[in-house]
Protein backbone atom coordinates (compact mmCIF):
# COMPACT_ATOMS: atom_id res chain seq x y z
CA UNK A 1 0.00 0.00 0.00
CA UNK A 2 1.27 3.11 -0.92
CA UNK A 3 -0.18 6.68 -0.63
CA UNK A 4 0.18 9.81 -3.36
CA UNK A 5 3.46 11.83 -3.11
CA UNK A 6 3.80 14.79 -1.04
CA UNK A 7 4.80 17.61 -3.12
CA UNK A 8 7.71 19.26 -0.61
CA UNK A 9 6.12 22.85 -0.90
CA UNK A 10 3.96 24.54 1.46
CA UNK A 11 0.56 25.19 0.81
CA UNK A 12 -2.81 27.79 2.40
CA UNK A 13 -5.81 26.62 0.80
CA UNK A 14 -7.67 28.01 3.93
CA UNK A 15 -6.85 30.03 7.47
CA UNK A 16 -4.74 27.72 9.50
CA UNK A 17 -6.38 26.17 11.32
CA UNK A 18 -9.05 26.23 8.54
CA UNK A 19 -12.86 25.01 8.89
CA UNK A 20 -12.36 21.12 8.90
CA UNK A 21 -9.93 21.62 11.84
CA UNK A 22 -11.99 23.83 13.91
CA UNK A 23 -14.98 21.08 13.99
CA UNK A 24 -12.41 19.00 14.81
CA UNK A 25 -11.08 20.63 17.40
CA UNK A 26 -15.06 21.56 19.00
CA UNK A 27 -15.52 18.04 19.05
CA UNK A 28 -11.54 17.47 20.55
CA UNK A 29 -13.08 20.30 23.65
CA UNK A 30 -16.03 17.93 23.90
CA UNK A 31 -14.16 14.54 24.47
CA UNK A 32 -10.34 14.86 25.48
CA UNK A 33 -9.20 16.10 28.74
CA UNK A 34 -7.91 20.39 29.20
CA UNK A 35 -4.84 19.14 30.25
CA UNK A 36 -4.23 17.57 26.91
CA UNK A 37 -3.18 20.68 25.01
CA UNK A 38 -2.77 21.01 21.20
CA UNK A 39 0.22 24.04 20.09
CA UNK A 40 -1.58 24.27 16.80
CA UNK A 41 -5.20 23.03 16.48
CA UNK A 42 -4.57 22.22 13.00
CA UNK A 43 -5.59 18.59 12.05
CA UNK A 44 -2.87 16.25 10.47
CA UNK A 45 -3.58 13.99 7.97
CA UNK A 46 -0.51 12.98 6.29
CA UNK A 47 3.16 13.94 6.30
CA UNK A 48 6.30 13.18 4.05
CA UNK A 49 10.16 15.21 4.18
CA UNK A 50 9.41 18.19 5.49
CA UNK A 51 5.45 19.18 4.98
CA UNK A 52 2.84 18.22 6.83
CA UNK A 53 -0.95 18.18 5.35
CA UNK A 54 -3.80 19.32 7.40
CA UNK A 55 -7.51 18.41 7.04
CA UNK A 56 -8.46 21.66 5.25
CA UNK A 57 -5.41 20.81 2.43
CA UNK A 58 -3.29 22.94 3.80
CA UNK A 59 0.21 22.04 3.69
CA UNK A 60 3.04 22.96 6.51
CA UNK A 61 6.09 23.68 6.96
CA UNK A 62 7.50 21.09 9.64
CA UNK A 63 9.91 22.95 12.13
CA UNK A 64 9.29 20.53 14.62
CA UNK A 65 9.73 17.18 14.00
CA UNK A 66 6.55 16.52 16.44
CA UNK A 67 9.31 17.66 18.97
CA UNK A 68 12.92 15.81 17.91
CA UNK A 69 10.82 12.95 16.82
CA UNK A 70 10.49 12.14 12.85
CA UNK A 71 14.45 13.06 12.55
CA UNK A 72 14.26 10.82 9.13
CA UNK A 73 10.88 12.54 8.15
CA UNK A 74 7.16 11.18 8.05
CA UNK A 75 7.15 8.64 5.92
CA UNK A 76 10.72 7.47 5.52
CA UNK A 77 10.22 5.00 2.71
CA UNK A 78 12.79 2.42 4.56
CA UNK A 79 10.33 2.86 8.08
CA UNK A 80 6.86 2.55 6.04
CA UNK A 81 7.75 -0.18 4.20
CA UNK A 82 9.59 -2.27 7.40
CA UNK A 83 6.19 -1.06 9.49
CA UNK A 84 3.84 -2.71 7.19
CA UNK A 85 5.65 -5.81 6.51
CA UNK A 86 6.38 -6.32 10.28
CA UNK A 87 2.47 -5.41 11.08
CA UNK A 88 1.50 -8.53 8.81
CA UNK A 89 4.07 -10.97 10.36
CA UNK A 90 4.19 -10.32 13.96
CA UNK A 91 2.29 -7.55 16.21
CA UNK A 92 3.26 -8.06 20.11
CA UNK A 93 4.49 -10.96 21.74
CA UNK A 94 6.16 -9.30 24.78
CA UNK A 95 9.62 -9.94 25.05
CA UNK A 96 10.24 -10.98 28.57
CA UNK A 97 7.38 -14.19 27.33
CA UNK A 98 8.35 -14.58 23.67
CA UNK A 99 11.84 -12.84 22.10
CA UNK A 100 12.30 -12.23 18.82
CA UNK A 101 15.12 -10.42 16.30
CA UNK A 102 14.55 -7.21 15.90
CA UNK A 103 14.57 -6.69 19.88
CA UNK A 104 18.15 -8.05 19.70
CA UNK A 105 19.35 -6.46 16.80
CA UNK A 106 18.26 -2.55 17.89
CA UNK A 107 19.82 -2.74 21.56
CA UNK A 108 23.00 -4.05 19.37
CA UNK A 109 22.48 -0.72 17.35
CA UNK A 110 22.49 1.41 20.88
CA UNK A 111 25.69 -0.80 22.17
CA UNK A 112 27.35 0.06 18.47
CA UNK A 113 26.24 3.52 17.95
CA UNK A 114 26.66 5.38 21.96
CA UNK A 115 29.55 7.09 22.65
CA UNK A 116 32.23 4.52 23.99
CA UNK A 117 33.56 1.03 22.50
CA UNK A 118 33.66 0.19 25.46
CA UNK A 119 31.04 -3.45 26.32
CA UNK A 120 27.69 -2.15 26.32
CA UNK A 121 24.10 -3.93 26.83
CA UNK A 122 20.95 -2.18 26.06
CA UNK A 123 17.24 -2.40 27.32
CA UNK A 124 14.00 -1.24 25.55
CA UNK A 125 11.37 0.66 26.87
CA UNK A 126 8.02 2.68 25.45
CA UNK A 127 9.12 6.24 26.41
CA UNK A 128 11.66 8.83 27.23
CA UNK A 129 10.18 8.96 31.00
CA UNK A 130 10.17 5.21 30.96
CA UNK A 131 14.43 4.78 29.43
CA UNK A 132 14.76 7.80 32.35
CA UNK A 133 13.06 5.96 35.73
CA UNK A 134 15.30 3.01 34.21
CA UNK A 135 18.37 4.94 34.22
CA UNK A 136 17.51 5.86 38.17
CA UNK A 137 16.60 2.32 39.00
CA UNK A 138 19.65 0.68 37.66
CA UNK A 139 21.73 3.52 38.63
CA UNK A 140 20.56 2.91 42.65
CA UNK A 141 20.89 -0.93 42.23
CA UNK A 142 23.98 -0.95 40.92
CA UNK A 143 25.88 2.31 43.36
CA UNK A 144 23.38 1.24 46.63
CA UNK A 145 23.23 5.24 46.57
CA UNK A 146 20.21 6.79 46.61
CA UNK A 147 20.71 10.32 45.56
CA UNK A 148 20.06 11.68 42.41
CA UNK A 149 21.17 14.91 40.99
CA UNK A 150 19.59 16.59 38.07
CA UNK A 151 20.06 20.47 36.64
CA UNK A 152 18.35 23.79 36.68
CA UNK A 153 15.89 23.84 33.79
CA UNK A 154 16.41 19.98 33.00
CA UNK A 155 13.51 18.22 30.98
CA UNK A 156 13.33 14.37 32.02
CA UNK A 157 9.39 13.69 31.37
CA UNK A 158 5.99 13.37 33.11
CA UNK A 159 5.80 10.71 35.71
CA UNK A 160 6.17 11.29 38.97
CA UNK A 161 10.38 10.10 39.47
CA UNK A 162 10.67 12.16 36.13
CA UNK A 163 8.86 15.14 37.49
CA UNK A 164 11.06 15.55 40.33
CA UNK A 165 13.67 15.69 38.00
CA UNK A 166 12.19 17.86 35.24
CA UNK A 167 12.53 21.77 36.58
CA UNK A 168 9.61 23.61 34.95
CA UNK A 169 6.85 24.29 37.58
CA UNK A 170 3.71 25.48 34.57
CA UNK A 171 2.68 23.32 33.35
CA UNK A 172 4.33 20.01 34.15
CA UNK A 173 4.64 19.75 37.80
CA UNK A 174 1.85 22.40 39.33
CA UNK A 175 0.19 20.49 41.55
CA UNK A 176 1.05 17.14 40.86
CA UNK A 177 3.02 16.27 43.56
CA UNK A 178 4.37 14.97 46.03
CA UNK A 179 7.10 14.02 44.00
CA UNK A 180 9.76 11.11 44.78
CA UNK A 181 12.11 12.15 46.95
CA UNK A 182 15.94 12.17 46.92
CA UNK A 183 16.34 14.06 43.33
CA UNK A 184 18.21 17.25 43.89
CA UNK A 185 18.88 19.57 41.74
CA UNK A 186 21.96 21.75 41.34
CA UNK A 187 22.48 24.74 38.43
CA UNK A 188 23.10 24.55 35.12
CA UNK A 189 25.94 25.46 33.52
CA UNK A 190 23.81 28.13 31.39
CA UNK A 191 26.69 30.60 29.54
CA UNK A 192 23.81 33.71 28.81
CA UNK A 193 22.47 34.01 32.01
CA UNK A 194 25.84 32.98 34.68
CA UNK A 195 25.51 34.88 37.31
CA UNK A 196 29.13 36.21 37.07
CA UNK A 197 28.57 36.60 33.39
CA UNK A 198 28.61 33.95 30.38
CA UNK A 199 32.58 34.65 29.56
CA UNK A 200 32.92 33.50 33.49
CA UNK A 201 30.88 30.46 33.17
CA UNK A 202 33.49 28.12 31.74
CA UNK A 203 35.38 28.85 34.57
CA UNK A 204 32.92 29.00 37.00
CA UNK A 205 29.78 26.52 36.66
CA UNK A 206 32.27 22.89 37.43
CA UNK A 207 33.48 23.67 40.53
CA UNK A 208 30.48 25.68 42.14
CA UNK A 209 28.09 22.59 40.94
CA UNK A 210 30.15 19.84 41.81
CA UNK A 211 30.74 21.66 45.54
CA UNK A 212 27.21 21.63 45.98
CA UNK A 213 26.62 18.34 45.23
CA UNK A 214 29.57 17.77 48.35
CA UNK A 215 27.82 20.04 50.95
CA UNK A 216 24.15 19.07 50.35
CA UNK A 217 24.32 15.99 48.98
CA UNK A 218 27.88 14.33 49.90
CA UNK A 219 29.13 11.82 46.96
CA UNK A 220 29.19 9.00 49.05
CA UNK A 221 25.18 9.38 49.14
CA UNK A 222 25.20 9.97 45.37
CA UNK A 223 24.15 7.30 42.72
CA UNK A 224 23.89 9.57 39.46
CA UNK A 225 24.10 12.84 38.01
CA UNK A 226 21.87 13.16 34.85
CA UNK A 227 21.69 16.05 32.25
CA UNK A 228 21.36 16.29 29.12
CA UNK A 229 23.89 17.65 27.22
CA UNK A 230 21.80 19.68 24.96
CA UNK A 231 19.09 20.76 27.38
CA UNK A 232 15.72 20.64 25.31
CA UNK A 233 12.47 21.25 27.10
CA UNK A 234 14.56 23.93 29.52
CA UNK A 235 15.99 26.29 26.38
CA UNK A 236 18.39 24.64 24.66
CA UNK A 237 21.16 25.23 26.86
CA UNK A 238 24.62 24.18 25.69
CA UNK A 239 26.97 24.56 28.44
CA UNK A 240 30.33 25.60 27.69
CA UNK A 241 33.34 23.15 26.16
CA UNK A 242 34.89 21.43 28.81
CA UNK A 243 31.57 21.61 31.35
CA UNK A 244 30.11 18.15 30.26
CA UNK A 245 34.27 16.05 30.26
CA UNK A 246 34.82 17.44 33.48
CA UNK A 247 32.15 16.33 35.39
CA UNK A 248 31.92 13.20 33.82
CA UNK A 249 35.70 12.90 35.24
CA UNK A 250 34.37 14.21 38.51
CA UNK A 251 31.54 11.63 38.52
CA UNK A 252 34.34 8.45 37.62
CA UNK A 253 36.62 9.47 40.53
CA UNK A 254 33.51 9.71 43.07
CA UNK A 255 31.92 6.35 41.75
CA UNK A 256 28.99 8.05 40.79
CA UNK A 257 27.43 7.09 37.45
CA UNK A 258 27.22 10.01 34.72
CA UNK A 259 24.15 9.63 33.03
CA UNK A 260 23.42 11.54 29.53
CA UNK A 261 19.33 11.83 28.67
CA UNK A 262 20.02 11.87 24.74
CA UNK A 263 16.07 11.92 24.21
CA UNK A 264 16.01 14.76 22.66
CA UNK A 265 19.47 15.48 21.17
CA UNK A 266 20.15 11.72 20.30
CA UNK A 267 20.37 9.99 16.71
CA UNK A 268 21.76 12.83 14.69
CA UNK A 269 19.90 15.87 15.68
CA UNK A 270 23.21 17.67 16.51
CA UNK A 271 25.25 16.48 14.00
CA UNK A 272 27.14 13.81 15.42
CA UNK A 273 25.15 10.32 16.25
CA UNK A 274 24.93 11.75 19.70
CA UNK A 275 25.63 15.16 21.59
CA UNK A 276 27.83 13.57 23.94
CA UNK A 277 30.16 12.79 20.52
CA UNK A 278 31.39 16.32 19.98
CA UNK A 279 33.51 16.07 23.21
CA UNK A 280 34.23 12.40 23.46
CA UNK A 281 32.06 12.33 26.72
CA UNK A 282 31.74 8.60 27.20
CA UNK A 283 28.65 8.54 29.70
CA UNK A 284 28.01 5.45 31.89
CA UNK A 285 24.43 5.20 30.72
CA UNK A 286 22.62 6.22 28.35
CA UNK A 287 19.13 7.43 27.87
CA UNK A 288 17.32 7.25 24.07
CA UNK A 289 14.13 7.85 22.72
CA UNK A 290 11.93 10.12 19.93
CA UNK A 291 14.65 9.99 17.22
CA UNK A 292 15.32 6.36 17.63
CA UNK A 293 11.90 4.98 15.45
CA UNK A 294 10.76 7.66 12.83
CA UNK A 295 7.54 7.84 15.10
CA UNK A 296 6.68 4.59 16.39
CA UNK A 297 7.15 4.76 20.08
CA UNK A 298 10.45 3.05 21.26
CA UNK A 299 13.47 4.19 23.95
CA UNK A 300 16.13 2.62 25.22
CA UNK A 301 18.70 2.47 28.12
CA UNK A 302 22.29 1.37 27.12
CA UNK A 303 25.22 0.93 29.22
CA UNK A 304 28.31 -0.59 30.50
CA UNK A 305 28.12 -3.84 30.43
CA UNK A 306 28.85 -4.81 34.25
CA UNK A 307 26.10 -2.20 35.24
CA UNK A 308 23.16 -2.89 33.13
CA UNK A 309 23.92 -7.15 34.41
CA UNK A 310 24.11 -6.44 37.64
CA UNK A 311 20.49 -6.44 37.30
CA UNK A 312 18.22 -9.33 38.37
CA UNK A 313 16.61 -11.74 35.68
CA UNK A 314 13.08 -9.98 35.52
CA UNK A 315 14.27 -6.75 37.52
CA UNK A 316 13.84 -4.72 34.02
CA UNK A 317 10.84 -5.00 31.64
CA UNK A 318 7.58 -3.96 30.77
CA UNK A 319 4.31 -5.43 28.37
CA UNK A 320 5.33 -3.81 25.03
CA UNK A 321 9.02 -2.14 25.85
CA UNK A 322 10.77 -2.77 22.47
CA UNK A 323 7.46 -3.70 20.80
CA UNK A 324 8.60 -6.01 17.00
CA UNK A 325 6.63 -2.92 14.97
CA UNK A 326 8.51 -0.25 16.89
CA UNK A 327 11.88 -2.14 16.68
CA UNK A 328 11.66 -2.23 12.85
CA UNK A 329 10.61 0.88 12.60
CA UNK A 330 14.13 1.84 14.62
CA UNK A 331 16.89 -0.39 12.62
CA UNK A 332 14.84 1.29 9.16
CA UNK A 333 15.21 4.29 10.98
CA UNK A 334 18.87 4.49 11.87
CA UNK A 335 19.26 2.40 8.38
CA UNK A 336 18.59 5.56 6.63
CA UNK A 337 20.50 7.99 9.22
CA UNK A 338 23.33 5.95 7.71
CA UNK A 339 22.59 6.09 4.36
CA UNK A 340 21.51 9.37 3.84
CA UNK A 341 24.06 10.56 6.38
CA UNK A 342 21.49 12.75 8.69
CA UNK A 343 23.82 14.03 10.76
CA UNK A 344 25.89 15.78 8.14
CA UNK A 345 22.71 16.82 7.09
CA UNK A 346 21.99 18.37 10.17
CA UNK A 347 25.49 20.15 10.48
CA UNK A 348 24.35 21.85 6.82
CA UNK A 349 20.68 22.38 8.91
CA UNK A 350 22.30 24.80 11.18
CA UNK A 351 24.54 26.93 8.41
CA UNK A 352 21.21 27.71 7.00
CA UNK A 353 18.62 27.97 10.13
CA UNK A 354 22.05 30.13 11.65
CA UNK A 355 22.59 32.38 8.35
CA UNK A 356 19.06 33.48 8.98
CA UNK A 357 18.81 33.72 12.25
CA UNK A 358 22.11 35.83 12.60
CA UNK A 359 20.20 38.09 10.78
CA UNK A 360 17.54 38.58 12.76
CA UNK A 361 19.82 39.03 15.67
CA UNK A 362 21.61 42.16 13.47
CA UNK A 363 18.16 43.59 13.08
CA UNK A 364 16.51 42.96 16.56
CA UNK A 365 18.13 43.29 19.85
CA UNK A 366 14.98 41.04 21.34
CA UNK A 367 17.07 38.33 19.80
CA UNK A 368 19.44 37.74 22.70
CA UNK A 369 21.21 34.65 21.68
CA UNK A 370 21.48 31.92 18.91
CA UNK A 371 22.59 28.46 20.32
CA UNK A 372 22.37 24.70 19.65
CA UNK A 373 24.10 22.79 17.31
CA UNK A 374 22.99 20.49 14.15
CA UNK A 375 19.21 20.80 13.60
CA UNK A 376 18.82 21.59 17.62
CA UNK A 377 18.89 25.46 16.87
CA UNK A 378 16.97 28.13 19.42
CA UNK A 379 17.02 31.80 20.07
CA UNK A 380 16.33 33.21 23.04
CA UNK A 381 14.11 36.49 23.30
CA UNK A 382 14.33 39.24 25.70
CA UNK A 383 12.99 42.40 25.64
CA UNK A 384 16.00 44.40 26.78
CA UNK A 385 19.67 43.31 25.71
CA UNK A 386 20.52 44.48 29.23
CA UNK A 387 18.66 43.37 31.45
CA UNK A 388 18.01 40.29 29.78
CA UNK A 389 14.30 40.17 30.78
CA UNK A 390 12.68 37.11 29.08
CA UNK A 391 10.55 38.35 26.01
CA UNK A 392 7.88 35.35 26.53
CA UNK A 393 4.62 37.24 25.26
CA UNK A 394 6.88 38.30 22.71
CA UNK A 395 8.01 34.74 21.69
CA UNK A 396 4.40 33.46 21.64
CA UNK A 397 3.33 35.98 19.19
CA UNK A 398 5.95 35.47 16.87
CA UNK A 399 5.25 31.49 17.40
CA UNK A 400 1.37 32.33 16.71
CA UNK A 401 2.32 34.32 13.72
CA UNK A 402 4.20 31.37 11.73
CA UNK A 403 1.47 29.40 12.75
CA UNK A 404 -1.08 31.10 10.64
CA UNK A 405 1.07 31.29 7.65
CA UNK A 406 1.96 27.73 7.67
CA UNK A 407 4.56 26.93 10.00
CA UNK A 408 4.69 24.48 12.64
CA UNK A 409 7.14 25.65 15.42
CA UNK A 410 7.59 25.56 18.53
CA UNK A 411 9.14 27.40 22.52
CA UNK A 412 10.96 26.12 24.93
CA UNK A 413 12.94 27.62 28.04
CA UNK A 414 11.82 27.95 31.66
CA UNK A 415 10.57 31.21 31.46
CA UNK A 416 8.94 30.70 27.57
CA UNK A 417 11.01 32.81 25.92
CA UNK A 418 13.16 30.44 23.56
CA UNK A 419 12.41 29.91 19.89
CA UNK A 420 13.34 26.12 19.00
CA UNK A 421 13.88 24.61 15.72
CA UNK A 422 13.79 20.89 15.77
CA UNK A 423 13.07 20.40 11.24
CA UNK A 424 12.89 16.49 10.09
CA UNK A 425 16.63 15.82 8.58
CA UNK A 426 15.03 15.23 5.47
CA UNK A 427 13.84 18.62 5.04
CA UNK A 428 14.70 20.59 1.64
CA UNK A 429 16.61 23.90 1.25
CA UNK A 430 13.65 25.55 0.05
CA UNK A 431 11.29 24.42 3.15
CA UNK A 432 13.88 25.59 5.55
CA UNK A 433 14.89 29.29 3.40
CA UNK A 434 10.98 29.96 3.08
CA UNK A 435 10.32 28.78 7.11
CA UNK A 436 12.92 31.52 7.98
CA UNK A 437 11.63 34.01 5.53
CA UNK A 438 8.10 33.31 7.30
CA UNK A 439 9.92 33.82 10.72
CA UNK A 440 11.46 37.03 10.14
CA UNK A 441 7.95 38.66 8.51
CA UNK A 442 6.87 37.30 11.96
CA UNK A 443 8.95 38.82 13.87
CA UNK A 444 8.56 41.97 11.94
CA UNK A 445 4.49 42.03 12.55
CA UNK A 446 5.18 40.76 16.45
CA UNK A 447 7.71 43.18 17.95
N1 LIG B 1 14.13 13.46 28.34
C1 LIG B 1 15.55 15.14 27.29
O1 LIG B 1 13.20 15.89 25.88
C2 LIG B 1 10.64 14.58 26.16
C3 LIG B 1 8.21 16.46 26.11
C4 LIG B 1 6.90 16.81 25.54
P1 LIG B 1 8.76 11.09 26.72
N2 LIG B 1 10.55 15.91 25.67
C5 LIG B 1 9.28 16.30 25.08
C6 LIG B 1 5.89 17.04 26.63
O2 LIG B 1 5.53 18.19 26.85
O3 LIG B 1 5.45 16.06 27.24
C7 LIG B 1 11.89 14.19 26.91
C8 LIG B 1 13.11 14.86 26.73
C9 LIG B 1 14.23 14.46 27.48
C10 LIG B 1 12.99 12.78 28.53
C11 LIG B 1 11.83 13.13 27.84
C12 LIG B 1 10.59 12.34 28.08
O4 LIG B 1 10.25 11.61 26.93
O5 LIG B 1 8.88 10.15 25.55
O6 LIG B 1 7.91 12.28 26.45
O7 LIG B 1 8.38 10.37 27.98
Amino acid sequence: MTSEPIEQWRILRTAVPGPASQALQARKLAAVSAGVSTGLPAYVERGAGGILVDADGNQLIDFGSGIAVTSVGNGAPRVVQAVQRQIAELTHTCFMVNPYEAYVAVCEQLNDLTPGDHDKRSALFNSGAEAVENAVKVARHVTGKNAIVAFDHAYHGRTNLTLAMTAKNMPYKHRFGPFANELYRVPMAYPYRWPGGPQHCADEAFGYITDQIHAQIGEENCAAVIIEPIQGEGGFIVPPRGFLPALAQWCREHDILFVADEVQSGFCRTGDWFACDDEGVIPDLVTTAKGIAGGMPLSGLTGRAELMDSIHPGGLGGTYGGNPVSCVAALASIETMRELDLAARAREIETILRAGLDKLAAAYPQVGEIRGRGAMIAMELVADPETKAPAAALTTAVNKACHAQGLVTLTCGTLGNVFRFLPPLTIGDDLLHEGLDILADAFAASV
